[in-house]
């Protein structure tokens, strides 16, 4: 692996500055390895590689079935290589291996989804009323596109953002998370092998207040497509105002899984933990509220309890382990703080709520599954996003009372629904401010639905046709078969 270079216009360099940074493993806090870390100097040269590639080489130009072809052959790669992939991810990230790998044939899913679409009809014809004039659109890619991503699925996230962008013939720059960039070198590796053209891929590795926010300020960059925390949300749309370019933001959220007292109720606990602790809770759509009906709420606590104390936590290499530590002692702190916060706010910790320091932990960032109960609406706990394994249970009655709490968040990007009554289900979807909804599961992503939030959770979609639609301009052609001067000023 290249680690200690960027890929900027087909060349393999290091960084303008010379520095490089360390990479961490969260399990036992050792470095791994020393990675390029990039300027806002590099990310320039990105960009101007990317904008050669797209409008002075050619590439914007291509036809559709050669982007097809190299986004087959980038998936076929990419599963060829499943187990280096993962392994550099778990590595990286600490998660479990098995998802890791799950991440990795997701992903060459995705590619070959928008390697299958791109090639499909698209644009419109219109019957105007002025019959000699034959008008339709056309879907054209929108330049350079800055893909700027977070580390809790840094495989999955880059290739959400990359398939729509190059299937739809945009040159990129991929940006990864200063503190996850493994999985982002071997992809661009793979992605060089394969033979996508000069300057259509570039990585550019560093912070995101120096190349981050480069990107997201440039005035040669079109599109800036952002997967993170709301408070660096905020500051790309402010920086990407400079040349008014187009943004999606991902930005997380305070998802609420609503349990129904009439919902079958194993599949209702094995869900309220799935959708929590998957990933260390460190999900954008995790349930990280479950809302649970008073008829069933004991009950449903104890289980819960029950199947979160046994979890299998630990080294996410070790056959079994389904919960590794959160990303960096960073991130373990704010999680921490959290809880500290939510017990002064009066919560009681029903589980866990600790950092987790027996010997096999001691050296990580480990968070034992945490529950808090007791909760009211207002506390913060309940209110923000926590990104760790600590799951606030809000009890409520009847479904009025579960819609108004599961809308009583600044954020709307995901929520679930568990009962066996299909009418109620049907309307309390339709009235919960939720992108991504769930009715009886929780947590499946497709590679051909849409995946967005409503209002703080972000803006614009990922994956499906509006996915790829968001990297493309519509472009309106009339074409008058009426060859005649207007006369307007004779
Ligand atoms: O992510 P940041 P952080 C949430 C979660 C977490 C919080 C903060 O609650 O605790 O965000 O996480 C780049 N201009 N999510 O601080 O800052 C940065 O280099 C341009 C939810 O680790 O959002 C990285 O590549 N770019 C989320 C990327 O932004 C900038 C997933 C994400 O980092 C930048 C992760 C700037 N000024 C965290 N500053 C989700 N939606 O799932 C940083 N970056």
């Amino acid at each position: 692996m290249e680690t200690g270079k960027m890929f900027i216009g087909g060349e393999w360099v290091a960084s303008s500055s010379g520095e490089t940074r360390e990479v961490i493993n969260p399990y036992d806090a050792s470095v791994i390895c020393h990675v390029a870390e990039g300027t806002a100097e590099d990310a320039e040269h990105a960009i101007a590689a990317a904008k050669k590639a797209f409008y002075e080489d050619g590439w914007g130009d291509t036809p559709a079935y050669e982007r097809a072809a190299l986004l087959r052959s980038f998936a076929d790669e990419m599963e060829a290589n499943v187990e280096k992939l993962a392994k550099a991810e778990t590595l990286n990230t600490g998660k479990a291996l098995i998802e890791s790998e799950y991440d990795v044939y997701d992903s060459a899913n995705i590619l070959r989804y928008y390697a299958g679409i791109v090639t499909q009809p698209t644009g419109q014809t219109y019957d105007l009323n002025d019959p000699a004039v034959h008008a339709m659109t056309v879907r054209e890619p929108l330049g350079v596109c800055a893909l700027i991503v977070a580390w809790n699925f840094p495989i999955s996230l880059a290739i959400w953002k990359l398939a729509p962008a190059l299937a739809a013939g945009n040159a990129i720059i991929l940006k990864p998370s200063e503190i996850t960039p493994l999985s982002a070198i071997l992809m661009t590796e793979m992605m060089e092998k394969v033979g996508f053209p000069k300057g259509v891929v570039n990585l550019v590795m560093g912070a995101g207040v120096t190349v981050g926010n480069a990107l997201a300020s440039s005035l040669d960059v079109d599109k800036v497509a952002f997967t993170g925390g709301i408070v660096t949300g905020r500051k790309i749309m402010c920086a990407a105002s400079s040349n008014v370019k187009g943004i999606s933001l991902e930005l997380g959220g305070k998802s609420p899984n609503i349990i129904f007292a009439d919902a079958d109720f194993d599949t209702a606990v094995d869900y309220g933990l799935y959708g929590m602790f998957y990933n260390q809770g460190e999900v954008c759509s995790a349930g990280s509220r479950i809302l649970v009906e008073d008829a069933i709420y004991d009950r449903y606590l104890e289980k819960l309890i029950e199947g979160a104390k046994k979890i299998k936590i630990g080294n996410g290499f070790e056959e079994g382990v389904k919960m590794g530590p959160v990303i960096s002692k960073q991130h373990m702190e704010k999680v921490l703080k959290y809880i500290e916060i939510g017990k002064e706010e009066g919560a009681t910790v029903a589980l866990g709520g600790y950092r987790m320091t027996e010997p096999e932990y001691e050296k990580g960032y480990f968070i034992a599954p945490t529950i808090f109960t007791d909760t009211t609406p207002e506390m913060r706990i309940v209110q923000e996003e926590i990104f760790g394994p600590v799951v606030v249970i809000q009890k409520f009655h009847g479904e009025e009372e579960a819609i108004q709490l599961a809308n009583n968040t600044t954020y709307g990007l995901a929520a679930g629904i568990f009962t066996s009554d299909n009418a109620k289900a049907l309307r309390v979807v339709k009235k919960i401010r939720a992108g991504i909804t769930w009715i009886n599961t929780y947590g499946p992503v497709y590679p051909e639905a849409p995946w967005g939030g409503y209002k703080q959770s972000g803006i614009g979609r990922e994956l499906g046709t509006y996915g790829l639609d968001d990297y493309t301009e519509v472009k309106q052609i009339n074409i008058n078969t009426n060859v005649c001067p207007t006369g307007w000023f004779e």
